[in-house]
């Protein structure tokens, strides 16, 4: 999704039978500060018994990269809130990606985000960083080994060299760790995760000039 564009989404009902009145609501975490709860986070509410088409504005100060959408749909009545729990019906979490939104924020700084988002009218441009790393977009994340066997890195270096690129658990143990020639700039790599169980891991770039993490969820 490009930030500012509009995107056409179509949602449709399963039926086992005969097709139910279906009451839906979607959302997208436009500024990645882990709710849905922020104006114009619900891009879509509606019911029928057919497909429901939308149509997404994406927001201009949107955050960059990969950002959850939410949707959910519930039989004969509307689903709630994001989190609502309900008896019939099905809730289906995504990942989409925007592009030429605002800088990535890290999930470190998720609190700060919906400041920023106000003061982000401001047009933004992809940094390269004087030294160490920058994580643009880190997907799918989190991740089902069922589904992707690895995780794709897109990150900013501010050094071509070699570079390790680890993944450790939450206790510091490393699990794997991989080399890669990283160079100035724009970066893609990605890492296995097929053999990890269910759980929050991080993932490390290092350099000479500096390390980042990220957090990696694995479902
Ligand atoms: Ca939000
Ligand atoms: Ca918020």
């Amino acid at each position: 999704m490009q930030a500012g564009s509009n995107v056409t989404l179509t949602l449709t009902p399963g039926f086992a039978g005969q097709a139910y009145t279906e009451y839906w609501k979607a959302y997208i975490d436009w500024n990645r500060d882990g709710d849905f709860d922020d104006a114009g986070e619900v891009i879509f509410q509606g019911n029928g018994t057919s497909a429901q088409t939308v149509t997404v504005a994406v927001p201009v100060n949107a955050a960059s990269g990969a950002l959850r959408m939410r949707v959910a749909m519930r039989w004969d009545l509307s689903p709630g809130g994001p989190c609502c729990i309900f008896y019939y019906g099905e809730v289906e979490d995504y990942t989409v990606y925007v592009q030429g939104g605002n800088i990535r924020v890290a999930p470190g700084a998720a609190a700060a985000n919906d400041d920023q988002a106000q003061q982000s009218s401001v047009a933004t441009v992809e940094t390269t960083p004087t030294s160490g790393f920058e994580f643009t977009a880190t997907y799918p994340n989190p991740v089902s080994p069922v589904v992707n066997s690895k995780v794709n890195l897109e990150f900013r270096s501010g050094a071509g060299e070699t570079i390790t690129i680890r993944v450790m658990d939450f206790s510091g143990h490393v699990l794997t760790s991989t080399l890669f020639e990283a160079q100035i700039g724009g970066n893609r790599a990605s890492v296995d995760i097929s053999r990890l169980a269910a759980g929050t891991y991080l993932i490390e770039l290092i350099g000479t000039t500096g390390r980042r993490t990220e957090k990696l969820i694995v479902q």
